[in-house]
């Protein structure tokens, strides 16, 4: 870590001067999805005293119940970039269909998870945001959903803000993954965690093992070829499992590991969703070393068919992903 304080600002101004042809907006960009981050966490630490737990009562296109600080987290990335002039298109987990900006010229297109892991949010446990940014190239000359609809390859960046302890923003921009940890006290992120690499193995995994009996037998024994004892491949592994996707993949980054939401039998695409979980996390996770892939192929690679489409997602250490996928594909 530096010896003196780097600022989010510092350090992406400093990142754009290595491309004299940028503009700025992308890094303007990147400032306000910080901004967003700040005043989530502003929210939430309040929480609990300002009425805003529970649900709205309402359902959103993903079926589940919506709570009170899903719609807040939205219309807060709402509320940001709407008049910013900095993104085309914003799409969100929360919003049946993405929301047209009326910029000319706006070049970016914004995709977010705004509150990820909002079953933790009436209990005082850890929630994230999930972003990533692609560039437009046609503006809104076509159907929106036609230019979104790409490989997670098209991701020119991608990140996460982690409301845990502390505030933190990870992102990457093709260029290594770094992470900020807001100083609550002067309102700024500053650099943590520069250029976090993941090891190549780990010895914890993270998994709702409640659905055990829903899995493919290729799951099953890979599960419980983590429970077995042996020194040499340092097994049992630890179980962590916190039900917010953001801090389960940011613990395993750092540390090493796993996480996997698979596909069950009755449900063979799992939960989580591709275009605002699995594609931007497999981002940050390659870009620091590691694997991220569907049991059967890489997560960004998987051609996209509907916006709100869903995953299945193992992620973390490359050596424990790639045991992951010998045991789902049955070569285990
Ligand atoms: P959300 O974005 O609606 O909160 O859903 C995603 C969350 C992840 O954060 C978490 O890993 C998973 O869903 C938890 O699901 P489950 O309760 O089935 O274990
Ligand atoms: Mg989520």
């Amino acid at each position: 870590m530096a010896k003196f304080p780097i600022t989010l600002s510092r350090f992406i101004i400093e990142q754009q001067a290595a491309h004299p042809e940028a503009t700025g907006e992308f890094s303007v960009l990147l400032t306000q999805i910080g901004l967003v981050g700040k005043m989530i966490a502003h929210d939430l630490r309040r929480a609990g005293l300002n009425k805003i737990l529970g649900t709205t009562g309402e359902t959103n296109i993903q079926g589940e119940v919506v709570k009170k600080l899903d719609q807040i987290a939205n219309d807060t990335f709402v509320r940001v970039f709407e008049h910013s002039g900095l993104v085309c298109v914003l799409a969100s987990e929360e919003m049946e269909k993405p929301l047209k900006m009326v910029h000319e010229g706006a070049k970016y297109m914004l995709l977010v998870d705004p509150l990820d892991g909002s079953s933790n949010t009436d209990v005082n446990m850890p929630l994230g945001a999930i972003f990533s940014i692609r560039r437009s190239k046609l503006g809104q000359r076509q159907p929106v959903e036609d230019e979104l609809l790409q490989r997670g390859t098209e991701q020119i960046a991608a990140g996460y803000v982690l409301y845990g302890a502390s505030t933190m923003l990870v992102f990457t921009v093709g260029q290594g993954v770094h992470g900020f940890t807001l100083e609550p006290s002067i309102g700024e992120y500053l650099l943590s965690n520069e250029n976090i690499r993941i090891p190549s193995k780990g010895k914890v995994y993270s998994v709702n093992e409640g659905n055990y009996h829903r899995w493919p037998s290729g799951t099953q024994k890979y599960l419980d070829s983590l429970k077995v004892q042996d020194k040499a491949t340092g097994r049992p592994y630890s179980g962590r499992y916190s039900g917010c996707l953001v801090a389960d993949v940011h613990r395993i980054l750092l540390g090493g590991g796993i996480y996997l939401y698979p596909g069950e039998n009755d449900k063979p695409e799992g939960k989580l969703r591709l275009m605002y979980e699995g594609n931007p996390l497999a981002m940050v996770v390659e870009q620091a070393g590691g694997k991220a892939t569907t049991g059967t192929m890489r997560i960004l690679d998987v051609e996209p068919k509907a916006l709100h489409q869903r995953v299945p997602l193992i992620i973390g250490s490359a050596e424990d992903v790639s045991q992951a996928e010998a045991y789902i594909q049955g070569r285990a």
